[in-house]
């Protein structure tokens, strides 16, 4: 019995120290240091499965991913000697128009033109600011409404601001509200409305206007615009709600919703109308039609952009997060593609009804007490409703 006994005891000795080593080898490569045993890193194996992605939007990422991860020394490169494909990520942020996207995407010239026009300015993120408000946040708000508008859509913003929208106090909680606008250009054919938004901001002194096309592409910018503006001039926000000026927000429950939150949940809270398990549109005529050229994989869980809510702690957090993430033309994905990098998901609430209530109810007072946000109503439809929830004869019982 001493024989079998000593093998097995050799054995396990032999395991260990195969293990040790092991251990000691993977604890050095994952040191990374730029001199030492360099040669511990599997590199063949690391290239085949991080192989740059056809896709350039995946590609993007991946850029990002390795410069921001300091991969670069496992990989041998400096700044001074990257490949092509690594070298472009050193001038992340330029608002020139980048003409290498004529060739790095692969069908470049037969994309629709707000494809080329997305592609070209895609590493662009700061655009000039030019109607601002820069006191607006001086009491720290509660409840902060940032509704994203265009230029001529001058009756939905009085709607709001006689409804949902009301500055002040709702239900006992200070509210703030802002219209996120680009320009109206003459290139996109509009006309010349800016002595009446010029008007409309000197009475009202709640619009925040930035220098871009206000196009549907160009939403992402409005996004990280905002984000970075939230940033510095309402960082003590202790909520946000992100929507468009067609929908209703039943402003009065979602006071209610969030004053009953615990701290915790307050504080990773992101919620609204999730949609999950979807991907690009490849049929050309949808509106939200994306080429394979520019993107491969399925979207993370995003919530429709008609409107969710979500914690000022969150927006600070997100503001950071999406430096690391190339810009993309949908806005609603591209939040939901920031907050999967951060490790998180928007929660699912069935108060958001992007896509409407039943024909039925929506006449119907007592179908919107416990909504938190309907899509779509018409600027008479918003006053028509916000009259009814403020009617101290409302009786849903
Ligand atoms: C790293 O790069 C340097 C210079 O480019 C080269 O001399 C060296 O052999 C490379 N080392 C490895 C492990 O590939
Ligand atoms: C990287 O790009 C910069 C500017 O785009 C260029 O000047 C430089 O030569 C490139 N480096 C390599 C190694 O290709
Ligand atoms: C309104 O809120 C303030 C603090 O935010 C509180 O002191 C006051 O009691 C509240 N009033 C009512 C009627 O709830
Ligand atoms: C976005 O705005 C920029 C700046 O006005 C413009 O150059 C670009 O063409 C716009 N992109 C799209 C897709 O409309
Ligand atoms: C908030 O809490 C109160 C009391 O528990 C409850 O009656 C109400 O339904 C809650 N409101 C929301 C929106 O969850
Ligand atoms: C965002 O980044 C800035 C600068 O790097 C940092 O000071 C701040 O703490 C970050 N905020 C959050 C919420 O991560
Ligand atoms: C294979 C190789 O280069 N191994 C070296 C790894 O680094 C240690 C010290 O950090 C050396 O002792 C090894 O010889």
């Amino acid at each position: 019995m001493q024989g079998p006994r000593r093998k097995v005891k050799v054995m396990a000795m032999m395991t260990m120290v195969f293990l040790f080593i092991v251990v000691e080898v993977s604890r050095n490569a994952g040191k990374g240091s730029s001199s030492k045993n360099k040669s511990l890193v599997p590199l063949k194996r690391f290239w085949a499965k991080d192989l740059p992605s056809d896709a350039y939007w995946n590609r993007q990422q991946q850029q990002i991913n390795y410069i921001n991860n300091r991969n670069l020394e496992k990989l041998n490169y400096t700044i001074d000697n990257l490949p092509d494909w690594l070298n472009d990520t050193v001038s992340l942020d330029s608002c020139d128009p980048d003409y290498r996207v004529t060739t790095q995407v692969k069908d470049y010239n037969s994309l629709p033109d707000r494809f080329k026009d997305f592609l070209l300015y895609m590493r662009c993120r700061s655009y000039p600011i030019v109607v601002d408000q820069p006191n607006i946040c001086k009491k720290q708000p509660f409840l902060f409404l940032a509704i994203k508008s265009l230029v001529p859509h001058f009756d939905r913003r009085q709607a709001i601001r006689e409804s949902w929208g009301k500055v002040g106090r709702i239900a006992n909680r200070s509210v703030v509200t802002v219209f996120l606008l680009g320009n109206a250009a003459t290139e996109d054919h509009f006309p010349d409305l800016s002595k009446m938004l010029h008007h409309e901001s000197s009475i009202h002194r709640d619009i925040l206007q930035w220098d871009y096309r206000d196009t549907f592409f160009n939403l992402t910018i409005k996004e990280v615009l905002f984000l970075e503006w939230l940033s510095t001039r309402c960082p003590g926000a202790n909520f946000i709600f992100k929507g468009d000026d067609d929908v209703f927000v039943n402003t009065i429950h979602i006071i209610d919703f969030l004053t009953n939150l615990s701290n915790a949940k307050a504080r990773e809270l992101f919620v609204g109308d999730v949609i999950t398990n979807a991907g690009p549109h490849r049929d050309k005529k949808v509106k939200y039609f994306i080429p394979e050229s520019m993107f491969v994989g399925m979207y993370p869980a995003y919530a429709g952009g008609g409107g969710y809510l979500f914690s000022g702690q969150l927006a600070q957090r997100l503001h950071n997060i999406s430096k690391l993430v190339p810009l993309y033309p949908i806005d609603d994905v591209y939040t939901g593609m920031c907050l999967m990098k951060m490790g998180l998901a928007p929660e699912k609430h069935k108060g958001f009804r992007t896509f409407d209530i039943e024909e039925k109810y929506r006449d119907n007072a007592c179908a919107y007490k416990s909504l938190m946000l309907v899509h779509p109503r018409s600027p008479q439809h918003m006053i028509k409703i916000w009259a009814w929830l403020n009617d101290p004869a409302l009786n849903c019982q």
